[in-house]
């Protein structure tokens, strides 16, 4: 135990002895991470935290998942569109009103907390490409831990391609934001954050081989020891990039998951959402694109769709048989997607008897030009296959 922590370090850790319940402990170690100095000569014990919080986490989710199987109700809402992402905040804020506006469907609004009671899908169409909203019932501080439907509304999350955070200008906006972060935390969500770069090949033997051990801003011994205790004896590890110990963690958790997120600041019409609006973007804008609307008088809507597009992570691509004009709608592909991919979602035959395509867009040199499978494609490029 280091000498230097704090007594309200000290009464954590004897809350965290005390405690009964996988949420109380969670607490009380969450205590325990806040109240730790950072230095050094506590990073062991921060780190052996962080392993018990996530071990914990998968305990809780496990507990619940036994539960289901008793009969409770599952959530989950099954994928359509290009893509789903989910509309998520704290009671009241306007996320039906919100789901009114951008989709086809009929939610209920009103003036109270938990109008909505499960998550509802509905259609967005925007540029060519329907994308799948989800308005998740308002979570609540303590969700994560299993209050209300809480841990059931964070797996929907976990789920989904990406998540809106939607808050009240009428309200704290930083007060609402550090709520459902924290919940968010809880759940092992990471918002527009990424895994940091370290892959692991397992190996049938020869131990664990460390590529890149210059990256690692730690000791390597802790290092071995995490592998170790992930059962991890037989490994090629590539650290691809500058990592803390604690990043190391966070790369080998595999209960972590990695999303993109942009925050709607609805109510903007309501009074005082000026000066909260301000007040956002101070403590959030730099890790978070942030939109403010008012769903009720309609404002900045078309903004909200584009960003929300954006946030979905798809290109659009126009296909075309040699001699005709490009096919009507696109097909959604994720970004980052090649021509072979392209190819696949059109029909087996097309990726099997690949030869080459030609390409006209923002992805090539000049209209038309020839290129291989591997090629990467942009949104809006047409694309022609030509197979054997
Ligand atoms: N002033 C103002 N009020 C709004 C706006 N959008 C929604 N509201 C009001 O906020 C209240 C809650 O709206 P809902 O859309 O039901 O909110 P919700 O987030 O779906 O609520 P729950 O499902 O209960 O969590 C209603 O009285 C809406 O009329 C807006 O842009 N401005
Ligand atoms: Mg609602």
């Amino acid at each position: 135990m280091p000498t230097n922590v704090t007594a309200e370090y000290l009464a954590a850790e004897e809350e965290y002895r005390n405690a009964r319940t996988i949420p109380e402990k969670i607490r009380a170690l969450e205590k325990m991470y806040a109240t730790v100095p950072k230095h050094k000569g506590t990073e062991k014990l921060r780190l052996q935290i962080k392993r018990k919080l996530s071990e914990l986490r998968k305990e809780l989710e496990k507990q619940r998942q036994m539960k289901k199987g008793g009969g409770g109700p599952s959530l989950a809402v099954r994928k359509e569109g290009a893509a789903q992402i989910v509309l998520v905040g704290l009671p009241n804020v306007g996320k039906s009103s919100l789901m009114k506006k951008l989709t086809n469907v009929e939610a209920d609004v009103a003036d109270y907390a938990f109008t909505t009671v499960e998550p509802i899908p509905g259609m967005m169409h925007h540029k060519d490409v329907q994308i799948q909203l989800v308005e998740v019932p308002g979570l609540v501080e303590g969700a994560s831990l299993g209050k209300g439907m809480g841990t059931q509304l964070l797996s929907v999350i976990r789920n989904a391609d990406a998540v809106a955070i939607v808050l009240d200008l009428s309200q704290d906006p930083v007060k609402q934001m550090e709520i459902l972060l924290r919940e968010f935390e809880r759940a092992g969500i990471k918002l527009n954050r990424r895994r940091p770069r370290v892959e692991i090949k397992r190996t049938s033997m020869g131990g664990i081989v460390i590529n890149g051990v210059e990256n690692i801003r730690g000791e390597v011994s802790e290092v071995m020891r995490m592998l170790r205790d992930e059962r991890i004896h037989s490994a090629e590890v590539t650290v691809k990039e500058p990592v803390t110990l604690e990043e190391f963690a966070d790369a080998l958790d595999d209960s972590l998951v990695w999303r993109r997120a942009i925050i709607i600041a609805n109510k903007g019409d309501a009074a005082g959402s000026r000066g909260n609006y301000s007040r956002l973007l101070k403590a959030y804008a730099e890790r978070f694109k942030v939109i403010p609307v008012s769903a009720r008088r309609g404002v900045n809507l078309d903004e909200l769709k584009d960003a929300i597009y954006d946030l979905a992570g798809i290109i659009r691509i126009f296909t075309k048989s040699p001699g005709e004009e490009p096919a009507y709608p696109p097909i959604a592909m994720k970004k980052g997607s090649t021509v072979i991919d392209v190819a696949k979602k059109i029909h087996k035959e097309f990726s099997r008897n690949f030869r080459y395509a030609r390409v006209w867009g923002k992805s090539v040199k000049f209209p038309g030009q020839r290129v291989g499978a591997d090629h990467v494609l942009e949104d809006g490029d047409v694309v022609e296959i030509h197979i054997r």
